[in-house]
């Protein structure tokens, strides 16, 4: 039997579910906790609405993002193939299960316009993949989608404690990319000074945070490490600069690698998530707690998936996050699968959101290697390796062929002042990274000690694997 055998709904008279919104919570200054102390935050009538509201408003976007997806051939197809026809069809959210995902292959098999579901002349933006691994995907944005994607990433940065006092220095890439520009509109928008920096030019990045007083960075956590070496060349000590906080994202990176940026930088840094598809940053992100990244139920859902069964999985169970839009307007997106793994968090969050979180992204399920046999992400190497004082800030992760077998070998850059040891103590830390990684990945790799600077750096997301094996 079809899931929805048009089953009758009551689907609301809201034209727009910031309708909703102003309805469903009068108070915008409802942000106080328990203990009276006033949480900073952009629009506390969202962030701090009671669950029940909030998923009355999720019910009432969903079926209008429904109704505008069903204006596009691929969904009208897809959606009458389970027997949806009429957004009321939908009669809970748990309905949304019984959806079909959407693939980056749809995407790309819809590419350029085939899943655009308003009039040309209503588009005011479009952001593609880079479409290096196939064909591209494209994302289309009305103005109401553009000013919304703002939003969220105003209340983002608000959730981190920057403010309207803050110098922002934007030093992800500028253009089809969307860390760029989904950053600088909402940094605009909560009055912060930007700095439109764009990616790479490290001396230049560096004058302008020294000439300006940069408070606020945004950057991939691999690019802020080689910031980081690239300080110490100049011997510009932290103490010159005025920074206090970054917003890393973009990229998969453990918690010791924030740590380690932290330290470096004596700044506290905050996890950012986000994918093109779902505009790009502003998805998820950290709070002040940095504990887990708050995602906006108002204009996402999220679920977690057995990538394997397609099932929903309980909180705290780690699988494939799902994502359907609930704002967007030009391109809406119903159960897209992001190949990102993680969880949802339980519990509360000591701010005092509503929202949930996510956990951080351990990478994606097509990241992950098979080495011998055994199932090894480069974030679990990457945690390994940046929990040891000795490494640097770069390193590498080639997989090579040794007749049957595969070979992992790790490039690792460690401190300068390390290679002025003799031989032994060479090979002796070899050996300690080694045995690190082994037992952090089941697997025994071969270690090479590398110079400050030696491995190659990237502007935008760092490329960790290179894989020489042959393709069959
Ligand atoms: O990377 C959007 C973005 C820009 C996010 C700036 C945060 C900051 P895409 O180029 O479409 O969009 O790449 C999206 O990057 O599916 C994840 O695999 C990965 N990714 C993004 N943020 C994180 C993160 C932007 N915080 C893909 N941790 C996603 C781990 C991340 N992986």
């Amino acid at each position: 039997m079809l899931p929805f055998p048009g089953a009758p709904g009551g689907f609301g008279s809201c034209d727009h579910p910031s309708a909703v919104a102003a309805i469903t919570n009068p108070d915008p200054n409802d942000n106080e906790k328990g203990d009276g102390m006033k949480v900073p935050a952009w629009n506390p009538a969202i962030e701090f609405m009671e669950r029940e509201a909030l998923e009355r408003q999720q019910l009432a976007s969903l079926r209008k993002t429904l109704e505008w997806a069903l204006e596009t051939s691929f969904y009208r197809r897809r959606l009458t193939e389970v027997g949806l026809t009429h957004p009321e069809d939908l009669a809970s959210l748990r309905d949304l299960r019984n959806l079909p995902f959407t693939t980056k292959e749809d995407l790309r098999a819809a590419y350029p316009d085939g899943l655009l579901a308003v009039d040309r002349e209503q588009v005011v933006r479009l952001h593609t993949s880079s479409g290096t691994t196939g064909m591209p995907t494209v994302i289309y944005h009305t103005q109401g989608d553009i000013d919304r994607w703002t939003e969220l990433v105003a209340r983002c940065i608000v959730a981190t404690g920057a403010t309207a006092r803050d110098v922002f220095q934007n030093m992800t890439g500028y253009g089809l990319f969307t860390g760029g520009l989904g950053l600088h509109y909402g940094a605009e928008r909560v009055g912060m000074l930007v700095i439109p920096a764009s990616s790479g030019n490290t001396g230049r990045q560096l004058q302008l945070m020294k000439h300006f007083q940069t408070t606020v960075l945004h950057a991939t956590p691999s690019y802020l490490l080689h910031l980081h070496s690239a300080l110490a060349e100049e011997d510009v000590a932290r103490e010159q600069l005025g920074l206090r906080k970054a917003f890393i994202g973009a990229e998969p990176h453990s918690e010791q690698t924030r740590h380690k940026i932290e330290t470096l930088f004596g700044i506290k840094a905050y996890n950012s998530y986000g994918l093109s598809e779902m505009n790009g940053p502003g998805v998820a992100f950290e709070c002040e707690h940095q504990a887990g990244l708050h995602l906006w139920e108002d204009a996402f859902i999220l679920e977690v998936i057995d990538p394997q069964t397609g099932q929903t999985l309980p909180e705290e169970e780690t699988g494939e996050i799902v994502m359907t839009t609930l704002q967007r307007r030009a391109t809406p997106l119903l159960r897209y699968r992001t190949r990102d793994l993680s969880r949802l968090v339980g519990g509360h969050c000591p701010c005092g959101r509503t929202h949930r979180r996510v956990a951080r992204i351990l990478g994606r399920s097509d990241d992950m290697l098979i080495v011998n046999g055994v199932n090894v992400f480069p974030s679990q190497i990457e945690g390994a390796l940046m929990k040891m004082p000795e490494v640097g800030t770069n390193y590498l992760i080639q997989l090579e062929k040794r007749g049957a077998l595969d070979r992992l070998v790790v490039k690792a850059e460690i401190r300068a002042h390390l290679f002025a040891g003799d031989r032994e103590t060479l090979s002796a830390l070899r050996g300690r990274i080694s045995e690190r990684l082994r037992s952090a990945i089941l697997v025994k790799p071969v270690v090479e000690l590398r110079e400050p600077g030696s491995l190659p750096v990237s502007e935008g997301k760092a490329q960790r694997v290179v894989d020489l094996r042959p393709a069959f």
